[in-house]
């Protein structure tokens, strides 16, 4: 298989601007690059299902540059439905630097900011240089801002794609850069910068893109209910992306092990034919888990996450140590409580109980479990020995209600 054939057999082309680029793909040496705008602090999912073909590309031989848009960032890109709410010049120069740290340690690539050059063009050289070259037909043809007519675009959000199309221009001018990539949504953007190479150089430069990676609804990976799948170990920790990825949708897990590890084709078709045959081992999901966990925070990380996972699996909670309860339980309300409290009291203090009556009755019926042990003794005292680490008690009142009390 060749690269490009294998790129497509991983579901990673959707539009490619001419039929010379398959050639030219599977040739090596061409420089690339992909951008992202700094709207955040933290590279999350979406980032890095995206960015992961700079490294295929790379590993086949081509010359990536990451590109994080300390400019286009100023102005925003349009999106179909609304106009972005502008961000501070600091909140951009902040999540540049924070994107870029997280890039650089993630993909070790070069890492270059339009600002760099977009901050030099004056306003009169930007509509003689650039601006000459974009017709407003042109503008208004491309899809996302045609959408925008009605609900109303501004000048800057309509010319946002004249700055994307001349960073590849300054890009193929200053590195010999002759391919752009990005997903599906920046098709427009891509073939700005074509056309205004071909008519201020006079040559043919490349892009394709690749399809926004869904889950089976349709709607976009990486939002999960607690939010955004953030790569920053402290937005979101290994373990709460192992949950994510272990319980991806049985009907996408093939298409995501081809999308974002880089797991042989035999590989995920040995690992495709397990999950017809013996789903209930899972082991695709486990190595979408362990291949993307591992190349993001590490192979301890992932086994970190892995063994949390098999212990709350198995209810045995009072072997966590804290930090694991702190990283488990990170989103479950924690009640501070005196030591030695009567449980009965706590559960009511904390309204976990509507009454001391209802209380007895759960804990008779064997509702409550502190520490993953069921607890019918209405006596019951929460004392530090009988804490986790002397600190923390993990409540779970029916099959999946979870609470923390923290000692005092
Ligand atoms: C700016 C200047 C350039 C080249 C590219 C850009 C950025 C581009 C853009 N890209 C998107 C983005 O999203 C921020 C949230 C992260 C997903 O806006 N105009 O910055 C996304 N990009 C990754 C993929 C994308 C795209 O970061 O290309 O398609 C999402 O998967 O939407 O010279």
């Amino acid at each position: 298989m060749t690269l490009f054939e294998e790129l497509k057999w991983r579901g990673l082309i959707k539009d490619v601007s001419s039929p010379l680029l398959e050639e030219k793909i599977n040739q090596g040496g061409l420089t690339f690059y992909i951008g992202t705008d700094p709207t955040g602090d933290s590279l999350h999912i979406g980032h890095f299902s995206s960015f992961l073909i700079s490294k295929r590309l790379k590993d086949a031989g081509h010359n990536p540059i990451l590109l994080i848009g300390g400019g286009t960032g100023l102005i925003g890109d349009p999106k179909p439905t609304s106009e972005r709410p502008m961000i501070t010049k600091e909140e951009v120069e902040h999540n540049f630097a924070c994107l870029k740290k997280q890039a650089e340690e993630l993909f070790g690539f070069k890492v270059v900011n339009n600002n760099d050059w977009i901050q030099k063009i004056c306003v009169t050289d930007f509509l003689r240089d650039y601006g000459k070259y974009f017709n407003v037909n042109y503008m208004l043809d491309k899809d996302i801002v045609r959408r925008r007519l009605d609900s109303g675009i501004t000048y800057t959000e309509f010319s946002y794609m004249i700055l994307q199309a001349l960073d590849f221009l300054h890009l193929y001018e200053n590195e010999g850069c002759t391919l752009q990539v990005a997903g599906q949504d920046q098709w427009g953007n891509i073939t700005a910068g074509i056309d205004l190479i071909r008519k201020k150089a006079g040559v043919e430069v490349f892009g394709f893109t690749m399809p926004l990676l869904t889950k089976s609804d349709g709607t976009k990976f990486g939002k999960s209910e607690g939010g955004a799948i953030w790569l920053d170990k402290d937005k979101t920790s290994p373990y709460e992306l192992y949950q994510f990825l272990i319980n991806a949708e049985d009907d996408k897990v093939i298409d995501y092990l081809k999308f974002l590890t880089f797991l042989s084709k035999e590989e995920i078709e040995s690992l495709e034919e397990s999950t017809l045959k013996e789903p209930e081992k899972r082991l695709a999901h486990e190595a979408l888990a362990r291949e993307v966990i591992t190349f993001i925070h590490g192979k301890e990380a992932y086994q970190e996450a892995k063994e949390i996972s098999q212990k709350l699996f198995r209810g045995a909670i009072k072997d966590f140590t804290k930090k694991e309860v702190e990283e488990v339980f990170k989103g479950v309300i924690k009640y501070e409580i005196d030591k030695d409290i009567l449980l009965l009291d706590a559960l009511v203090n904390h309204q976990i109980c509507s009454s001391k009556r209802e209380a007895r009755e759960f804990i008779r019926t064997g509702s409550i479990y502190v520490n993953g042990e069921k607890l019918q003794d209405e006596e019951a005292h929460l004392t530090k020995e009988n804490a986790i680490e002397e600190k923390y008690f993990v409540i779970r009142r029916g099959k999946k209600k979870y609470f923390v009390f923290s000692l005092r």
